[in-house]
């Protein structure tokens, strides 16, 4: 079978004995639109026999799509828990080392409010690395026993989360090495930049890390989608261009990995199957 496409096993979806546990936390933030306090809340997996005394867990930051909200991945839309319970399956087989999932909201408010409309997204996201730095991480490190540097730092998303994913690489590439963008692309051009604009998106991310004074340093990009996802096409150009300008240069220590999914469309049931394939390997470069 093709490496990343394995399917995960029946039996992952169904809960596992005395898997971890599902938490939540707030924290203080502002709110994007008028610089008003607010307070926010994050989802926390805490894997089997998490101690806060052991040595520090990796840490995966996981970001929803648009319309969603800080509980649909690690509940999933059906209240099934399907990631988690692959997750947990993944950690007893030993398929994957322990690690912790903080998963936040880029919305300021409770989604009812804040709607999903998907340009309102793009500006929402745009501006929510500055949560992340100065929020979001303080809390999440202050509450449980986390990597603190960038190679043990994850990002990832779906949709919207993927375009969150993007942002927080060339905004925040000092404090995050590792990162998951699903059937999403940049917008840091414009709404679906990836497909409109490839050539001027990866260019654009490219001048990001220069400007952060990030050119030695090494990144670990690992992408996919889905061949009928509706984000196909604006991240296999921007994928696509990156291969083109030579992103997966190893001797300069940088590193883009991608697959796409025969018939993957725009839902998390596919992007639970990505994860099953790229989390054992994230670390792997
Ligand atoms: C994209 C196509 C669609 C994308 C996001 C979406 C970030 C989101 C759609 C939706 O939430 O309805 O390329 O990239």
């Amino acid at each position: 079978m093709e490496k990343y496409h394995k399917q995960v096993p029946d039996t992952y979806y169904e809960p596992s004995e005395n898997g971890g546990t599902i938490t939540s936390f707030t924290y203080n933030s502002v709110r994007s639109d008028n610089g008003e306090p607010c307070t926010k809340r994050a989802l926390v997996y805490l894997p089997k026999g998490y101690d806060q005394n052991a040595d520090a867990y990796n840490v995966l930051y996981l970001m929803h799509g648009g319309g969603g909200n800080e509980e649909e991945f690690l509940y999933g839309q059906d209240n099934q828990r399907a990631l988690i319970n692959i997750i947990d399956h993944m950690i007893d087989s030993k398929e994957l080392d322990p690690l912790v999932i903080v998963a936040p909201t880029f919305y300021y408010e409770r989604v009812v409010s804040a709607g999903h409309d998907i340009s309102e997204c793009g500006r929402l996201t745009a501006k929510w690395s500055t949560e992340f730095r100065n929020d979001l991480i303080p809390a999440a490190e202050s509450l449980y026993n986390i990597r603190t540097d960038r190679e043990g730092r994850i990002f990832g998303g779906f949709s919207m989360g993927s375009c969150t994913t993007w942002r927080i690489f060339t905004e925040c590439l000092d404090l995050v090495k590792n990162f998951i963008p699903l059937s999403g692309d940049s917008w840091i051009i414009c709404e679906k930049g990836g497909a409109v604009y490839p050539k001027e998106t990866v260019a654009r991310i490219a001048a990001r890390i220069k400007e952060n004074n990030f050119d030695s340093l090494s990144y670990n990009i690992f992408a996919a989608t889905g061949n009928q996802d509706i984000a196909f096409p604006a991240l296999d150009a921007q994928i696509n261009t990156m291969f083109d300008d030579n992103w997966n240069t190893p001797s300069e220590n940088r590193n883009l990995r991608y697959f796409t999914w025969p018939e993957g469309v725009h839902d998390y049931k596919d992007i639970y199957k990505y994860m099953y394939n790229l989390l054992p390997d994230i670390f792997n470069y």
